[in-house]
């Protein structure tokens, strides 16, 4: 017997991918992606490409099980602050600490019954002594499927009472600063990309994180079109553009500012766009007289004749498009950063033309009915307000607060704290904490399972129904379970189902079945969703969001046909139309204001950078940045996907090597007031004097048992209180290892 299911890609990636899976005798034989999803093209990235490793790893977590061990990953006798003590240095890859199956002897199996039964009656004591508030959820993009990445799971924690948790950890400035200026996460469609002229990468790796862009790219640059990229790091992107800007960290706003003083004093922006359809011009038109090319080049360290021509380059090429993406915004002044760029096609008017305008995310289109699948009304019912929110950037702080009620337990899902949180060695020692109980639902044995109490198994997206929107493209997709759970796993609705079953909650609501709560998803007064049912998902795989029958997406006449169904170019703001409270683009906001920020626009550089009082003990500006073959810390521990990076390298430029007697291949160690973590040097050409990087990866399988995170900080974003894993200064030395 062989069939070929219908999947969806849920990991937390821009691309959504269609994918088809070939099942034999009940066992998944093959992957690939879906030829006929518009954007997808029949690809996968390296990484999903090799899942059946991942899905059949036998590092699995397939039971559900209690700790029997002290807390802390196995061979880890150091405390939480003194990483380097027992380290053998970098160099050779490959596990310092074990993962799995010596990782899983810190537990003991046990069954559903026994691990449900204990999770309740822990979290009743605490509820009874504490307050529903003393359990936080922690979750974030394992899974960004509609109804595990947050439906049953917000049912429970409302209902309990729990603390909410402010799930700011990736996107919330760039979210803020987007709106800021059009109101709504939504931009060009990839497909689009294909008839643009100019197109500038912001910010954003897009090789690595966002490769089903690349081939309209491609198509485009064939046709003549010019590729730039503004990054402090030489990405692959970067490699392969036309034109590359290493800009110093943090300082894009600057940038965008110095361009837009060039394009309006040069008069080239488009005064009929900008009078119809946008408020705030006249005030932006005496910003810009701040940031003249000369001032903003000492900044962002890109000459100002670069400036110049960038700004003239860019207004004139039509048309013109920025994929901006979210690495622009992990620096403190990242909304600013955001919204300054977010204003150059509305002074451009770059919006009207196919081809034209900004993606940074799509994903505010989808508009599913999501307050029905999480149930808010439940916690007002629980508690009579809203609880308390806890910051999921300041996980460290808040395990190590004395605020009441004390965080006691903890119940972590679709995420791995323990690496991917900023101010790491703050996290590890609120999770050392032995009165706090901690859940882990997941597929392996991570750096977060090894502070576990009760660690619960998951399914994979091959094992589990979902919805699958996206943040990358505008197609709805079913995703179909291909094989039946490994052991015991579930999913993230069945767990909480049978959670809150266990606890005794009788609302209608947690018996829903996964259709129907697909179904109520798509019962969402938005006409972008009008006829697209569950069944026709079934049956089509994918469908692109029904632009034809919104008021707001009238298409001018000249846009042809682009899509490969022979669909229209959707062109959300070729007459305005945009979302922000007076409907034009607010190129001064009220509601700026009213924060206290430059209801315009203006740069700050970030306390973490080179010219502050921190950089004299701290000079370097690190970029702790993701592996182009991992997924934030998922993927880690695959050998076939960890075989394609190399890990636990520290990138440096000649100019800050040679003074500290550091070359290629040495060890070193990079420090800060929060943390120290031992990492071989590469003196090559992937970044600028000034300036190092790292990348993400499990910390157990670094040497030291520390990650990149033990240097980042809990400092947040100007807007939307985000994380800030751009903005980091250390210094490096050489490190000469006793042993
Ligand atoms: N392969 C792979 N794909 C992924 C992920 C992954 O980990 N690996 N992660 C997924 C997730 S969760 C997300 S949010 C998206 C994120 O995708 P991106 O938004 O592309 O995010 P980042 O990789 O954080 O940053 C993009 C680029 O911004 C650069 N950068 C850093 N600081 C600055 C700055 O101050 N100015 C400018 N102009 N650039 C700067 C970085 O060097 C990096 O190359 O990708 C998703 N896709
Ligand atoms: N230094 C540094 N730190 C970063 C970043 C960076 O660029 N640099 N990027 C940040 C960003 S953008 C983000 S989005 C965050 C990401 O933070 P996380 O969302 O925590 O990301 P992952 O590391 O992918 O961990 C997700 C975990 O969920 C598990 N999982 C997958 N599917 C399921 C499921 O269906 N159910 C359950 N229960 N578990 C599942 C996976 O096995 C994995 O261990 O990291 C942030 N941290
Ligand atoms: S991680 Fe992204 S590119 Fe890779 S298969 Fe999933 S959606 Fe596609
Ligand atoms: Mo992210």
């Amino acid at each position: 017997m062989k069939k070929v299911v219908h999947a969806a890609c849920p990991h937390d990636c821009p691309d959504a991918c269609g994918v088809l899976i070939t099942v034999e005798e009940g066992r998944a034989t093959k992957i690939q992606g879906d030829p006929s999803h518009p954007v997808t093209r029949g690809f996968l990235c390296a990484k999903v490409a090799k899942y059946l490793d991942r899905v059949y790893s036998p590092e699995r977590v397939l039971y559900p099980m209690r700790r029997v061990r002290p807390k802390g990953p196995l061979g880890r006798s150091d405390g939480p602050s003194s990483g380097l003590r027992s380290v053998a240095p970098p160099g050779r890859p490959g596990p310092a600490v074990p993962t799995r199956p010596e990782a899983a002897q810190a537990f003991q199996r046990i069954t559903w019954e026994e691990a449900l039964e204990e999770i309740t009656s822990r979290f009743e004591s605490i509820v009874a002594e504490f307050g529903g508030e003393a359990i936080l959820p922690y979750s974030y993009g394992g899974t960004i499927g509609v109804l595990n990445g947050a439906s049953m799971d917000r049912r429970f924690f409302h209902r309990l009472g729990a603390s909410q948790l402010a799930r700011t950890i990736c996107s919330m400035a760039g979210e803020e600063g987007l709106k800021s200026v059009i109101g709504i996460k939504m931009g060009t469609e990839p497909e689009q990309f294909r008839h643009s002229r100019y197109i500038i990468a912001w910010g954003a790796n897009i090789h690595g994180n966002n490769v089903h862009l690349w081939p309209f790219i491609e198509e485009a640059r064939r046709a003549g079109a010019k590729l730039v990229v503004i990054d402090p790091y030489r990405t692959r992107t970067a490699k392969c553009a036309d034109w590359y800007l290493p800009i110093n960290p943090g300082t894009d706003a600057a940038l965008a500012l110095g361009m837009m003083y060039v394009i309006i004093n040069d008069g080239l922006h488009d005064s009929d766009y900008v009078a119809r359809y946008t408020i705030g011009f006249e005030q932006l038109r005496q910003k810009v007289q701040e940031y003249p090319p000369e001032k903003v080049a000492q900044w962002t360290g890109i000459t100002s004749a670069d400036i110049v021509k960038l700004a003239r380059e860019y207004a004139t090429a039509r048309p013109a498009v920025i994929r901006l993406n979210y690495g622009v915004q992990r620096s403190e002044g990242g909304g600013m950063s955001t919204r300054t760029i977010a204003m150059l096609p509305c002074i451009t008017g770059s919006w009207k033309e196919v081809g034209g305008g900004l993606q940074l995310s799509t994903s505010g289109a989808y508009g599913l009915k999501r307050e029905a699948l999480e149930g808010t009304e439940l916690m007002l019912t629980s508690l009579g307000r809203p609880a308390r929110v806890v910051n999921m950037v300041e996980l460290g702080k808040a395990l190590n607060s004395l605020d009441e009620p004390p965080i006691k337990a903890l119940f972590v899902y679709n995420s791995n704290p323990a690496a991917v949180c900023p101010n790491h060695n703050e996290v590890i020692r609120g999770l050392q904490r032995p009165d706090l109980f901690t859940v882990v639902h997941e597929q392996f044995f991570t750096d977060t399972t090894d502070y576990a109490d009760i660690v619960l198994p998951a399914t994979t997206f091959f094992e589990q129904k979902d919805l699958q929107a996206a943040y990358g493209h505008y197609y709805l997709q079913v995703s179909n379970a291909a094989i039946e759970a490994l052991g015991e796993c579930r999913s993230n609705v069945e767990v909480f189902r049978s959670l809150a079953q266990n606890m005794g909650f009788t609302e209608e609501c947690f018996q829903q079945t996964v259709d129907e709560m697909i179904d109520v998803a798509l019962g969402a007064d938005n006409p972008w969703l009008h006829g697209i049912s569950r069944h026709r998902l079934e049956r089509e795989g994918h469908v692109r969001l029904n632009f034809e029958g919104a008021e707001f997406a009238e298409q001018p006449a000249a846009a042809e046909p682009t899509q490969a169904g022979g669909d229209k170019a959707f062109l959300p703001f070729a007459q305005g139309k945009f979302q922000t409270a007076s409907g034009k683009a607010e190129l001064y906001s009220e509601a700026l204001k009213s924060q206290g920020l430059d209801p315009v626009a203006s740069f700050t550089p970030p306390g973490e950078s080179r010219n502050s009082d921190q950089a004299k003990a701290f000079p370097l500006e690190l970029l702790a940045r993701k592996a182009d073959n991992f997924l934030n810390s998922t993927f880690s521990n695959i050998p076939s996907v960890r075989e394609m990076e190399q890990i636990g390298l520290l990138e440096m430029n000649a100019a800050d090597a040679t003074p500290r007697g550091i070359a290629d291949g040495d060890t070193v160690r990079v420090f800060n007031a929060r943390g120290e973590i031992l990492l071989r040097a590469r003196v090559n050409g992937a970044v600028q004097a000034g300036v190092v990087s790292g990348q993400l990866n499990w910390a157990k399988l670094t040497p030291g048992t520390r990650n990149i995170n033990v240097l980042t900080s809990e400092k947040l974003t100007d807007m939307g209180n985000s994380a800030t894993f751009y903005s980091v200064l250390v210094e490096v030395e050489s490190f000469k290892s006793s042993c």
